[in-house]
């Protein structure tokens, strides 16, 4: 049986739990943090999470991770279509995570942590956050999904991306990102009402706490 390895507050991890529960695919977890120990970094090489524990070895990277469940199990498609529409599907994936997630992420410890980011770094990561989300909106069809009539991987990337860049960008920049996105903010809420959806979000309440503590014994 599958191993999903992380933990409930990470966006990351809850993509590929919501792959697996779209999929209705039978796993188990290994609840961890990211860590730089020798044990944690021979499954995963930058220590990061999530990873995913196969028969056949470790699988880390979500697009990675999401791809490889797709193809192991090919029954509820998360990259439906012919080459070409599947190639749409990666690229909003892409976009998400490197014009939304990933500028966000720099941001963090100011939104969510109490702790300061630097003018600069706010200054860069506010550019960067209004460019992905109108690139995103050049590129994605949002009736209502991203790559059209049918939830793909692009909307479970867009899922745990958005919802952090949006909270980034509203609490320190005081802009709405949904806004700037034309059917994005009803994809959001039609996202947020599926029950497996419902579940990770309570999930991940839940691991909060556990979390917050971990992040406290760290300073
Ligand atoms: N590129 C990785 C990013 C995963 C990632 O950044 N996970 C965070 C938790 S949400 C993490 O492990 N952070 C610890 C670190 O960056 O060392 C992926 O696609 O899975």
């Amino acid at each position: 049986m599958l191993t999903l390895i992380g933990f409930d507050v990470s966006n990351y991890f809850n993509m590929v739990k919501l792959a697996l529960a779209i999929k209705g695919i039978e796993y188990k977890t290994d609840i961890l943090y990211p860590n730089q120990t020798d044990e944690y970094l021979s499954k995963s090489p930058m220590g990061k999470v999530p990873a995913l524990a196969t028969e056949q070895g470790v699988l880390t990277e979500t697009n990675v991770i999401l791809e490889y469940l797709d193809e192991a199990y090919p029954d509820k498609p998360l990259y439906p279509g012919d080459a070409f529409e599947k190639a749409k599907i990666r690229e909003l994936v892409k976009m998400a995570e490197l014009y939304l997630e990933l500028p966000a992420r720099r941001c963090h410890l100011e939104a969510f942590f109490g702790q300061k980011v630097d003018e600069l770094t706010k200054k860069e990561v506010k550019r960067a956050l209004c460019k992905g989300i109108e690139g995103i909106a050049r590129c994605a069809q949002f009736k209502p999904y991203l790559a059209g009539e049918q939830l793909t991987a692009a909307d479970i990337v867009f899922l745990y991306s958005a919802d952090l860049a949006a909270a980034v960008a509203g609490k320190l920049f005081a802009i709405d990102l949904f806004e700037m996105a034309p059917g994005a903010k009803q994809l959001m809420e039609k996202l947020n009402q599926r029950e497996d959806v419902i579940k990770i979000a309570e999930d991940r309440k839940v691991a909060n706490i556990a979390f917050q503590k971990y992040i406290a014994s760290l300073s």
